[in-house]
């Protein structure tokens, strides 16, 4: 049973979560109005289709041009990509899914501590099932905490899955953003500030997905996350440390090869949506760590000189024989280099969670109140 003060705020939740959807359904209706039947959502759709179909393609022009070949790490995420990389996470050589998740279960009821609120939103950036979240929601839920969860994913269709499945088993609240992150962020702050309901914030990115960023574009990424953080609300970041190079090495070259059919979807995505004419067998997977650059990096190998058609770009693109086309990065961290990024997008390290071989670790930042924009 809700008590008063908590059905209060639910109905404020609910309110908001409503008025958007009233929103979103009096636009349609009026579009419908002026124009005729649900065929300009439709056509909406398919235009939206088009144009990212045109950033894709785009992409991989640029990408696969001349030598030195690579594409985005983002194209790895098709709806075939999301469910690989759901598959790589439950291998015994991937240590980061198991190995946060452990930081998670024993240090939870410390973290809910720090935030000593009753009331919290809770944002994730690239929240997809949740799974590991869960966990320190069903913590917050045990200290009686009352919790707004504001999930932002790309991927409507596991956003929602996730919204239905929280809301039944625990019973807390879920404004499900489908957006990409800064977006997704300035969302939920803006139904945050509106409805003037549990103000503090808990912001979460696990997974270790800022390590797939360049240095650069991480720190530019917090110093995004710093600007929508007020005084009193906290940052939680995954981050994989450094190790020994065989784990590191075997964790992306998983016996089973699930690793390598993520890579190898990329081309089948091309072939897919750009109607590329690759031959996924004359490509291979390899996953190297590169001391140097302190990063794992994938790249799928040419196992033959060839041509390949694209044909929605009316081109050919040529490999030799051992070119790679290189698709990602996941840069490991020490503990100095976190601490450097944070001070450089104006953030404390407050607290640092680890395991106990010290191969995770789960950053708590606050913002830095006498940090100057430079
Ligand atoms: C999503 N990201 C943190 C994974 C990683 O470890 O960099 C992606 C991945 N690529 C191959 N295996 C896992």
């Amino acid at each position: 049973m809700l008590d008063l003060g908590a059905r209060r705020i639910e109905g404020r939740i609910n309110r908001v979560a409503t008025e958007t959807v009233q929103t979103n359904a009096r636009v349609v209706r009026n579009v419908k109005r002026r124009e005729g039947h649900g065929l300009v959502v439709q056509n909406r759709k398919q235009e939206v289709t088009r144009e990212l179909a045109r950033h894709f393609a785009f992409d991989v022009s640029v990408g696969l041009r001349g030598k030195r070949k690579s594409l985005p790490f983002r194209y790895l995420y098709d709806s075939a990509g999301s469910k690989l990389f759901e598959q790589i996470c439950l291998q015994p050589e991937y240590y980061p899914t198991r190995t946060e998740a452990s930081i998670l279960a024993k240090f939870s009821p410390m973290i809910a501590q720090l935030l000593n609120n009753r009331a919290i939103s809770v944002i994730e950036l690239g929240s997809g099932k949740s799974t590991k979240t869960k966990i320190l929601l069903e913590q917050f839920k045990a200290m009686a905490k009352e919790v707004v969860y504001f999930p932002i994913d790309i991927s409507d269709a596991i956003l929602h899955e996730t919204a239905v499945s929280l809301t039944t088993e625990l019973g807390i609240n879920v404004i499900a953003i489908p957006a990409e992150y800064s977006k997704g962020i300035k969302k939920a702050n803006k139904i945050i500030s509106k409805s003037r309901i549990f103000p503090r914030k808990l912001i979460l990115f696990l997974g270790s997905s800022i390590g797939n960023f360049e240095p650069r574009e991480a720190a530019a990424f917090l110093r995004m996350i710093r600007e929508t953080m007020k005084e009193g609300d906290v940052l939680l970041i995954g981050f994989d440390l450094h190790k020994d190079r065989r784990m590191l090495d075997a964790a992306y070259n998983d016996k089973n090869g699930i690793t390598a059919r993520f890579n190898l979807n990329l081309l089948e995505r091309i072939n897919m949506e750009l109607q590329g004419q690759f031959d996924v067998d004359k490509f291979a997977h390899i996953a190297f760590y590169n001391e140097k650059l302190r990063r794992i990096e994938m790249h799928l190998v040419s196992k033959e000189d060839q041509n390949i058609y694209i044909a929605y770009l009316d081109k050919f693109f040529h490999f030799e024989r051992g070119e790679t086309i290189h698709t990602e990065n996941s840069y490991k961290y020490d503990m100095h280099q976190i601490k450097d990024i944070a001070k450089g997008s104006g953030l404390i390290l407050k607290d640092r969670f680890m395991d106990e071989k010290k191969w995770f670790c789960l950053a708590l930042f606050i913002q830095d109140d006498c940090y100057q924009k430079r």
